[in-house]
């Protein structure tokens, strides 16, 4: 075989994100721009002489031409075997899992999440480890600070590989084995809930439809959900991956997923209604006449997990980011297990799941999961809320309803301002940090400010610490603002303003959520400034 070694130049844009490097597809397309960058992280990895690693995305445009290339580069620096999914596809749940279950060295896995794809959409590469998790921040800085001082990538110089044949092929000296996508997965999930018993609700008539959004979770949901399960042909819609996602926005919120809220408000509603993102690790669940937020779900679904095989001996803990609400924080108490706040970004739960001290973790961006992998996992999410009802047998809204009647309502919306001016965003946190020491004490539209500071993480497991991870005012009613910036945008900025406040259980559950939060609103927009600093005069999404 023949390695070339090929002269290059950095890049100064490739530092990754809360979730790897994304960037326009325009942006990645450039010459070297992918080699570049997985040749800094293959540089920056040490000990993966003749091991396997993972490559599979969620088949967004861009997808196949970036995985022959990354299979090429690996080939060339000495990997033994890759794992792909057929067709390039993996989820990112699925992928973490195929780590894991192979033993592989680590993974790639091609996506930009829930942003839009397509020629003119977003593509990214992130880097998962061996326990099958997002790199930690010690290896992205490492990669990003290699992708400064590149000057060389080696490449096989071989035929690209047919990734639409399952079974093995070579790549240089590099063995590449095509694998099905969702067998691997749909084993353990049935290694997790109650099959027969969700299968018997669907027998009976419960109703129910997954928006796959034209993304990666459509084989995976019609094998696991049609086939296995037994609901009726066309419960999954939208169930075929397209490059561009059918020139859709793969977010399952109540933006990008409007059809099925409608559907899921109005008089023709199924029993439940699910869909997940462009790589499958995000979820939005939807009674009848009952939206779920992430963060009650997370709550919920930690308090009655032990109604499914696989978390039947009970949690060890539960783990949210820090902007998600403190709904899971009650459970947790409840239960005496412990609870854990960590920054934006599913990389920091992973040494808790490793070390056994959590079992669940979620966040307000639409993520749950489990220790099954080290992803968050949107069919996870669904497949558990089935087992849940089957066996209550009960429908979500009572589920909902019952659990604030227990443990009270954490009333909880997000603002997004998308796509704003960088330097504007900047200035406004900036500003706002400045002020946070003089407001604590103070009395604020009848609130007293308990805490107000920019969150900083010291990792229980190891020590590691992370800080700037988010500004919170905290007030001594238990109601919060909390702003910072997204760490997976494109373009611009995204300012994120997350607002809560805590109606004890025998209080009034039913308000509507925005009208809820309306004085924590105001108040957010005279303390921040974004409108003013923005020019925008409303957010962009609501959730
Ligand atoms: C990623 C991370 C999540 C994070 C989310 C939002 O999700 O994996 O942990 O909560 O981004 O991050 P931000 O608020 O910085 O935009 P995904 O689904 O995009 O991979």
């Amino acid at each position: 075989m023949t390695i070339k070694t090929i002269a290059t130049t950095p890049f100064d844009d490739q530092k990754p994100g809360t979730s790897g490097l994304r960037k326009r597809v325009s942006v990645f397309a450039q010459p070297n721009y992918v080699e570049n960058f997985v040749q800094a992280l293959f540089d920056s990895l040490e000990g993966f002489e003749g091991k396997t690693l993972v490559i599979g995305g969620d088949g967004r445009y861009f997808n196949d031409v970036a995985i022959q290339r990354a299979i090429k580069i690996a080939s060339a620096n000495g990997f033994g075997r890759v794992l792909v999914g057929r067709g390039g596809i993996l989820s990112t749940p699925g992928a973490s899992h195929v780590i894991r279950h192979h033993g592989a060295f680590g993974g790639i896995v091609l996506s930009a999440s829930h942003n839009p794809g397509g020629p003119e959409g977003d593509f990214g590469i992130k880097y998962n480890v061996g326990n099958g998790g997002p790199a930690p921040e010690r290896i992205t800085d490492a990669v990003f600070a290699r992708t400064k001082a590149i000057t060389a990538y080696r490449i096989a110089d071989v035929p690209d590989v047919d990734l639409g044949q399952v079974g093995i092929q070579q790549s240089g000296d590099m063995v590449v084995e095509i694998i099905d996508p969702v067998a691997d997965y749909a084993a353990l999930m049935e290694t997790l809930f109650d099959f027969d018993a969700i299968r018997a609700m669907f027998a009976s008539g419960f109703s129910m439809r997954f928006d796959a959004m034209h993304a990666v979770t459509g084989p995976y949901a019609t094998e696991i959900i049609e086939k296995r399960l037994g609901a009726p042909t066309g419960t999954v819609i939208n169930g075929t991956p397209l490059p561009d996602f059918g020139g859709g926005h793969p977010d399952p919120n109540l933006v990008y997923a409007r059809d099925l809220y409608e559907l899921m408000m109005g008089p023709d509603a199924p029993d439940f209604g699910a869909a997940s993102d462009g790589d499958g690790d995000r979820n939005l669940i939807i009674g009848r006449g009952r939206f779920v937020t992430p963060s009650d779900s997370l709550a919920i679904l930690a308090a009655n997990a032990h109604l499914a095989p696989g978390y039947a001996r009970g949690i060890a803990g539960i783990a949210r980011s820090m902007p998600t609400s403190a709904a899971a924080d009650r459970v947790a108490e409840k239960l005496g297990i412990e609870m854990h706040e960590t920054p934006t970004g599913w990389k920091f739960f992973g040494n808790l799941l490793d070390a056994g001290r959590v079992t669940i973790c979620g966040e307000e961006s639409a993520g749950t999961g489990s220790d099954h992998v080290r992803e968050k996992d949107g069919l996870w999410a669904v497949l558990l809320w089935l087992n849940i009802l089957a066996v209550r047998k009960e429908g979500v809204d009572e589920i909902v309803r019952g659990h604030w009647a227990e443990y009270g309502r954490n009333y909880y919306t997000r603002h997004d301002y998308e796509e704003v001016d960088a330097e504007a965003a900047n200035a406004l946190v900036d500003d706002l940090r400045a002020r946070l020491p003089g407001l604590v004490g103070q009395t604020l539209d009848g609130r007293e400010v308990a805490y107000a500071d920019d969150f900083a993480y010291t990792d229980p497991v190891d020590g590691s610490t992370s800080a700037k991870q988010g500004i919170r005012i905290g007030f001594s009613d238990g109601a919060r603002i909390v702003l910072r910036l997204s760490g997976t945008g494109t373009v611009g900025a995204t300012l994120r303003l997350y607002l809560e406040r805590y109606e004890p259980a025998d209080g009034d559950h039913e308000l509507e959520t925005q009208a809820a939060l309306d004085d924590l609103v105001q108040l957010a927009d005279r303390l921040v400034g974004i409108r003013r600093g923005t020019g925008r005069d409303a957010p962009s999404v609501i959730t």
